[in-house]
């Protein structure tokens, strides 16, 4: 049982906690209608359950009845509007962030995705795909994403990312749609698993992959594919993400004169200075500017929400009271 754990990538803690629990399994697949859960007999469908893909679970007479507590989850603010966020998946521990090798990355989505994956607690990689197809250098990508490891790859070529998978472990493929998410994951698999399609003539992707699913690797350990995310909105996370995704400009900020400089117009700004010196992008401090704005505005609203749920329930149970005193 451990084996087959640790093959789905449960680390010592989650085989420990799920010993002895007779069908312990792992949630490939979420929907509204219900989920796919791998256990070591197979793969099971059950009822819904809330759950996402990648939380451990426990099964009683085919039905979930326990979940572990999420560790690494990556979330963003929900598309729609109604809760204020949404787990994309649970218990990751790299978070894979794929874009085609180029000159000029679109610096604006990855900063977002950066922002959203430092906002777990799993560790954020930047994967420059297709390097078949361009010689570019990846010194762009490094200045978007200081203290991040970023490691190139083909669909031959998938080496660089050994140290990231494996027993134990799990990763998630984040990025746009075509940027060559499955086929990164296909070649990880050693065998085409998961649909990709050609990209468009005008070489702009199409969606292929329409859910999130969590799949076993040969060399063990779990990857989870998504589909491309239409506008990725930031929501309050495990971390700053954002302070995270901008170290550099964070740390410049700790040496400006005053201490809330908004690093506009105000003398003895360091992170205007380095602007000025040519060794700062300025359009990488309007984003953090935007991005920092949206998650404040988010944390806000998240607390605004449950502030209204608290005083439902208090409401409630006063009214019990008051019924009970009868
Ligand atoms: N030449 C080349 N083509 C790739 C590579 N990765 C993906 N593609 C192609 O790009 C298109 C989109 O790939 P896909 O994996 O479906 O992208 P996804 O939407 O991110 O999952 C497909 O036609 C792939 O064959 C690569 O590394 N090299
Ligand atoms: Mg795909
Ligand atoms: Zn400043």
């Amino acid at each position: 049982m451990a084996d087959f754990l640790s093959t789905l990538g449960a680390d010592p803690a989650v085989i420990a906690a799920l010993a002895t629990h007779r069908v312990p399994g792992r949630v490939t697949r979420a929907e509204r209608g219900g989920a796919l859960v791998a256990t070591l007999p197979g793969e099971v469908a059950t009822p819904y359950a809330e759950v996402t893909v990648g939380d451990w679970v426990t099964l009683r007479d085919g039905v979930i009845d326990g979940v572990l507590p999420r560790r690494g989850t990556i979330v963003r603010a929900d598309p729609g509007g109604r809760s204020s966020s949404r787990v994309l998946a649970a218990n990751v521990d790299t978070v894979l962030i794929c874009t085609p090798v180029c000159a000029d990355p679109p610096a604006r989505r990855l900063e977002r995705l950066l922002s959203l994956a430092w906002g777990s607690t799993a560790t954020p990689v930047l994967v420059a795909t297709k390097a078949d197809l361009s010689e570019a250098a990846l010194e762009p990508l490094r200045r978007l994403a200081p203290g991040v490891a970023v490691v190139r790859t083909a669909p031959d070529d998938v080496g660089g990312l050994s140290p990231y998978v494996g027993p134990g472990r799990t990763v998630v493929l984040l990025g746009a749609s075509g940027v060559g998410k499955s086929t990164l994951a296909n070649a990880l698999l050693r065998q085409d698993v998961l649909a990709t399609r050609p990209i468009r003539a005008d070489g702009k992707g199409r969606h292929t992959t329409s859910w999130r699913q969590l799949v076993a690797l040969p060399a063990g350990g779990a990857l989870i594919d998504t589909p491309g995310l239409r506008g990725v909105g930031l929501a309050a996370g495990d971390a700053d993400g954002v302070s995270l995704a901008f170290a550099d400009v964070a740390d410049l900020a700790t040496g400006c004169r005053f201490r809330d400089c908004s690093h506009d117009s105000e003398p003895g700004c360091a992170v205007s200075g380095a602007v000025d010196a040519g060794v700062l992008d300025a359009q990488r401090v309007r984003s953090h500017r935007r991005l920092q704005r949206e998650l404040e505005w988010q944390t806000a609203k998240n607390d605004a929400r449950l502030r209204a749920e608290r005083n439902r329930r208090g409401r409630a149970v006063t009214q019990e009271h008051r019924q009970r005193g009868r």
